[in-house]
């Protein structure tokens, strides 16, 4: 199995920085892929790895993680999302794990 680290940028993305840390501290071995953010094909770029269209990714060829908010019509955040995707063809992910809770 090979792991690749998907992350924006480790100055200006905390998000990205967190799991980038935990893996070098563990001493796993992976990839790092960085997508420049704010970019107009900042998205799109992101698509291709992540499902939820946020980094950071980890993927390992067919299995992506997504972390995020859950938010309430007034768009507060109300509740956090933990998704195991499977990608099943080029550009087609299924959930297989999904676990959230109430914690924003
Ligand atoms: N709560 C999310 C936050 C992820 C997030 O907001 N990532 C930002 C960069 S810090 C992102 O992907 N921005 C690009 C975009 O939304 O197009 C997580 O746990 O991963």
């Amino acid at each position: 199995m090979s792991l690749t680290l998907v992350i924006g940028n480790k100055n200006y993305s905390s998000w990205s920085l967190r799991p980038w840390l935990a893996m070098k501290v563990l001493g796993l071995a992976f990839d790092e892929k960085r997508i420049p953010l704010d970019t107009p094909g900042t998205k799109q770029e992101i698509l291709r790895y992540s499902p939820a269209g946020k980094v950071p990714c980890l993927v390992d060829g067919s299995l992506a993680i997504s972390t995020g908010p859950v938010f309430d019509p007034s768009g507060k955040a109300v509740a956090s999302f933990t998704s195991v995707w499977r990608q099943e063809s080029p550009g087609v992910w299924h959930i297989v794990f999904d676990k959230g809770c109430n914690c924003p």
